[in-house]
């Protein structure tokens, strides 16, 4: 049986009509004062991304897509649980919890003006929940289905509200050809529920080839009709913030250029993770944090 007062009711028999989220886009007070401007702040509660051109110059990022080559080259690296493998066994598809397993990825998650910019949108203080890289190689790099990061971190994980970011850092450039992030602007003002019961281990598949927690089509397809698909292209080091709730995809990478891009999911203090609403037991500490929730302060900067 589901939870009957869960507000962000998913995962039955089957999947009601959208409906508008109970949170705010942007939380708190803490509009006014911080790193984004009244403009960018209006983009990002409109849109429900905001992408930030070549935001980290490009002399900072180079090292961690060479620590995620190093890492690949590692076959014992690439049996570890954190490690997602493409469907062929070839070629590393995600690594989860890079923060736990690099001290220059944690560090990066404390980077001043990230760290600024995200509690600004969040109002108050933040800790990691999940952290990947998601890696798609040239020619080969997998898709991943349109979906909601906030319907399975809620169904699975137990996200009790809408008050989470991604902030996904491009390790090499996004261009409109090796499968950039696309997503529809002004879908985070909806909850979609989707249809199907949640297998137990659904991460062991899910991370994959995701199959529950698919919005029905007829719902990306109107509110694609609404308000279009946006896929935003840049250089390496450009930076797009990304609300937990809004709809996003991407294609398989069919171009001969590698994209990586790394995710760090950025979740209030206040919004600390509670018993999954799927009723299924709890995921891996690498997908979902309980432990280290502390409130994160910022490393300077070299
Ligand atoms: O299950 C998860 O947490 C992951 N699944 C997807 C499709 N996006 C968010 C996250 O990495
Ligand atoms: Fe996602």
């Amino acid at each position: 049986m589901l939870d009957r007062t869960d507000y962000y009711r998913s995962r039955e028999d089957i999947a009601g009509a959208m409906y508008p989220r109970n949170e705010p886009v942007v939380h708190g007070s803490g509009k006014a004062g911080g790193l984004l401007n009244s403009q960018q702040i209006k983009n990002y509660e409109r849109d429900g991304f905001l992408w930030l051109d070549r935001f980290f110059p490009q002399h900072m990022i180079s090292s961690f897509l060479e620590e995620l080559d190093v890492m690949a080259q590692d076959r014992h690296f690439c049996e570890r649980e954190e490690v997602v493998m493409d469907s062929n066994r070839e070629r590393i598809r995600s690594v989860f919890a890079m923060h736990e397993i690099s001290s220059a990825f944690d560090e990066l998650t404390r980077d001043p003006l990230l760290l600024d910019m995200v509690q600004q949108l969040l109002g108050g203080d933040v800790y990691i929940h999940q952290s990947r890289i998601n890696s798609k190689s040239g020619f080969s790099g997998n898709g991943f289905e349109w979906h909601s990061d906030f319907e399975t971190w809620h169904s699975e994980d137990g996200m009790p509200e809408m008050r989470a970011i991604s902030a996904s850092i491009m390790l090499t450039e996004n261009n409109p050809f090796n499968g950039p992030l696309m997503l529809i602007p002004g879908s985070h003002e909806y909850f979609i529920p989707c249809a199907g019961t949640t297998p137990d281990n659904n991460w062991e598949q899910s991370l994959k080839q995701q199959t529950v927690g698919l919005p029905p089509q007829q719902a990306v397809s109107t509110l694609a009709q609404k308000h279009g698909i946006k896929a935003p292209t840049g250089p390496a080091g450009s930076l797009l913030l990304f609300e937990c709730n809004t709809l996003h995809a991407s294609n398989r990478n069919m171009s001969p250029w590698p994209r990586a891009n790394l995710f760090f999911v950025y979740n209030s203090v206040d919004n600390r993770l509670v018993q999954p609403f799927a009723r299924t037991p709890r995921r891996p500490h690498y997908l979902a944090a309980r432990d280290r929730t502390e409130a994160l302060t910022p490393h300077h900067r070299a």
